[in-house]
């Protein structure tokens, strides 16, 4: 075990450190995106599987007035297993309490991997506003409940211990899809996620999905809502479900997907995996001409 960490305390440190970070890496305006409201979720900083460089990426070029932090922010199970924490996690953290003090309201509701930050509900680190959950209303006037979506987990609510185990198996894909993706990095080639191809391919997975959808968006009908934005799955979703809009903001760890609202109250997903396809694709379009396909 390496050291006692708290994550609690950690997350004060970080708050007290933001003041002091400069605002160099700024993107500059004409590259920046503006949304009414961002939701990301799942980015499971303090494990390897976060990819905090691509989301640092994205978030330099994003702005909006509202941003939502959707669970499982910091990974609280891995951190009392081992401790890892690059700088570019630690970015990752500067980066959203910078935005606080650029004018964003940050509002971070805990999931089951940062349940500890549930202690701290009703009170801010460095202006990010902890939450159990949050009724958000559109610029259109629809109501959307936002919550990270564990407690429709069967696995979870009924055997922790099987969670966990789950986990591992898990971060055994995540770490494959790294060492893949390292690989397909140094032949040039695009990010591709392992893990999500292989859960397209489990016809179980996906019915757990499935059921997952329409319990969420059960839920929120029952609370008088007219949608639901969640997180969890690592599965990006923006779809109708029985007259309920059913909105997953997916992750930072495989899919690389936030959930936006625009200014008129259009909900629309981000993918940035196919972002970088684009922007890679892009910077390789002036080549094209020397080259032959066969
Ligand atoms: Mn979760």
């Amino acid at each position: 075990m390496q050291g006692m960490h708290n994550e609690a305390q950690l997350f004060a440190e970080w708050s007290d450190k933001g003041a002091f970070a400069d605002d160099a890496d700024e993107a500059p305006h004409h590259v920046r995106r503006r949304y009414r409201t961002l939701w990301i979720s799942d980015l499971h900083l303090g494990t390897p599987g976060c990819q905090a460089q691509a989301l640092l990426d994205f978030l330099k070029r994003v702005e909006s007035d509202t941003l939502f932090l959707v669970g499982d922010i910091i990974d609280g199970w891995q951190l009392r297993r081992q401790w890892h924490w690059p700088q570019a996690h630690n970015d990752v953290i500067q980066k959203l309490l910078r935005k606080t003090r650029k004018g964003t309201r940050v509002i971070f509701i805990p999931g089951n991997h940062d349940e500890f930050a549930r202690r701290y509900l009703g009170h801010n680190f460095g202006g990010i506003e902890v939450a159990n959950e949050w009724l958000h209303e559109t610029a259109d006037g629809r109501k959307l409940w936002v919550t990270h979506g564990d407690l429709f987990d069967g696995v979870i609510q009924c055997a922790k211990w099987l969670a966990y185990v789950g986990d591992s198996l898990y971060e055994f894909t995540l770490k494959a899809n790294r060492h893949l993706n390292s690989l397909r990095g140094r032949l040039g080639l695009p990010y591709w996620s392992l893990s999500k191809y292989l859960k397209h391919k489990v016809k179980r997975a996906v019915s757990y999905v499935g059921d997952f959808e329409a319990a969420v968006a059960r839920e929120a009908r029952q609370r008088g809502a007219h949608g639901v934005v969640c997180g969890h799955i690592h599965h990006a979703e923006l779809r109708d479900i029985d007259g309920v809009l059913y909105a997953n903001d997916g992750d930072w760890v495989e899919s690389l997907t936030a959930l936006v609202e625009h200014a008129d109250g259009r909900l629309e997903i981000i993918d940035w995996a196919a972002q970088m396809r684009e922007d890679a694709i892009t910077a390789l379009t002036p080549m094209a001409g020397l080259t032959t396909v066969s």
